[in-house]
Formats: structure tokens, C-alpha cells, sequence
């Protein structure tokens, strides 16, 4: 079935700017007045938040396994797909969603060192074909976005994996903008003005070809 709207992704490692990025978008979208929804990921619905916090600080002091980390993002994603983000589709509202499955991809893939096919199984089980219309992959060196993310305040229980865990995540993301002409590089080192700037240009070029 052809939905009316379309779903936006902003992607990114940590201190990326994936915050002001989503506000770039939602003011662009209003200029052009579009009607849209955003989520988070993993989060976003009763179930998907409570999901979020397991993930980010565990349970009761019990931490999640790997394996369990990826079911619990994918079980998250499922429930915020099939109660917010297709019904929102379905009636015309567009979404800018704060990650989504590319995240898995370069976190659980990349950093964790879970095999892409098995993801690939995992998330064909979850979601199907489903994917974003577009998805803005703000690119960063992970010590420059993780210093950033420090300055903002403590960091959770993903954000405190080493360097290399975001190197191998960055592979990932860099995979696919050369491999998906829906996903889009930005170069986020820059000041934010000029990271908007490209932002902006590659959600309106997106709006005039749809
Ligand atoms: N995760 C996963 O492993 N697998 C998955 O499938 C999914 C997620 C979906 C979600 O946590 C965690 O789950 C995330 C990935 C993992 N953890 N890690 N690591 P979250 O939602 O709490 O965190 P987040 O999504 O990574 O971060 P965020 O806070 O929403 O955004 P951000 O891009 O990291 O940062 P920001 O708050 O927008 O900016 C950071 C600081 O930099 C802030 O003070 C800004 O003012 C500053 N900033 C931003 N842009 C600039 C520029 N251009 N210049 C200078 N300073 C800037």
C-alpha cells in the first residue's frame, strides 16, 4: 500500500546535532506547509519508552546481553512502526524520526560486531520492507562528537563504549550513503549555522521532488 506521507530520519553518532537537526527539519517542513509527527528511537510509545530506559541504564542493576540489546531496540521499533509511524503515514502527516533501523545497523552491527545478515533477519521479521523515504546522516569524527556529548553531561550505557566502538559505527554509516541514494552525508563538524544550511538543502530538494 502507498502511504501519504513521508518518513525523514536524522542519523548520527553521539554530538552529532541530531537535536537541532530535527528542528531544522520540523521548520522547514512548516514552511512548506507539511504536517508531521516526530519520534524517537529506541522510544516513543508507553511500551517502546520503557523499552529505552532498559536499554540506556539496564533493569535493577541487571544489564542487557548483547543479543538482548538488539531484540529490545527491535521490539521497541516494531511497536513505534506499527502504532505511530505507518498510522501517521496512512493519514498524510510526515515523520522526522530521531534514528531508526540504520541505528541498529551501525550500533549493534558496527559497534557490537553483530553480523549485518543476521540484523538483516531480525529486522525482516520485525518491520518487513519498511523503511525511511529519506535519512540524513550527520557525519562526525566520534572524538569530536564525543566531546561534545560530554560537555552536554553524563553519558549512558552505550555512549560510554570506546573510541573504536563509534569508528566501527561511523564504517557502517559511511556504507551506506554510498551504497542508498535515500541516505544523505552532512558534514556535522561544521559550526551550526552551516550544518543547517546543508540540512535544510537536502530536506527541501527531497519536498520539491515529492
Ligand atoms: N541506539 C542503538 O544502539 N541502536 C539503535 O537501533 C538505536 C539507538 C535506535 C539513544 O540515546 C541511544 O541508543 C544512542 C544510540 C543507541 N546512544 N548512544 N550512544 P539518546 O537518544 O539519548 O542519544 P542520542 O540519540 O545519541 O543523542 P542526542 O542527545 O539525541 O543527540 P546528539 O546528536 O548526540 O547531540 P545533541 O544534543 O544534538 O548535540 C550535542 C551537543 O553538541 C549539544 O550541546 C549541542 O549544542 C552541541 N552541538 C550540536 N551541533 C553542534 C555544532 N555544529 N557545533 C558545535 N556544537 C554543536
Amino acid at each position: 500500500m502507498t502511504l501519504a506521507g513521508k518518513f525523514i530520519v536524522i542519523e548520527g553518532l553521539e554530538g552529532a546535532g541530531k537535536s537541532s537537526a530535527i528542528e531544522s527539519i520540523g521548520e522547514c517542513l512548516r514552511r512548506n506547509g507539511i504536517g508531521f509527527v516526530n519520534t524517537r528511537e529506541p522510544g516513543g510509545t508507553a511500551m517502546a519508552e520503557q523499552l529505552r530506559d532498559m536499554i540506556k541504564h539496564g533493569f535493577e542493576g541487571e544489564m542487557p546481553s548483547t543479543a538482548s540489546e538488539v531484540l529490545m531496540m527491535y521490539a521497541a521499533r516494531c511497536q513505534l512502526v506499527e502504532q505511530v509511524i505507518r498510522p501517521s503515514l496512512k493519514q498524510g502527516d510526515w515523520v522526522i524520526g530521531d534514528r531508526h533501523d540504520l541505528s541498529s545497523r551501525a550500533y549493534q552491527g558496527g559497534g557490537r560486531g553483530i553480523a549485518l545478515q543476521e540484523l538483516d533477519t531480525i529486522r525482516q521479521f520485525a518491520i518487513g520492507n519498511f523503511e525511511p523515504d529519506l535519512t540524513v546522516y550527520l557525519d562526525i569524527d566520534p572524538s569530536l562528537g564525543l566531546s561534545r556529548a560530554r560537555s552536554r553531561g553524563s553519558l549512558d550505557r552505550i555512549e560510554q563504549q570506546q573510541l573504536d566502538f563509534f569508528e566501527r559505527a561511523r564504517v557502517v554509516y559511511l556504507d551506506a550513503v554510498a551504497s542508498n541514494p535515500k541516505v544523505v552525508k552532512v558534514d556535522a563538524s561544521l559550526d551550526m549555522r552551516a550544518v543547517q544550511e546543508q540540512i535544510i538543502t537536502e530536506v527541501q530538494t527531497f519536498i520539491d521532488q515529492n
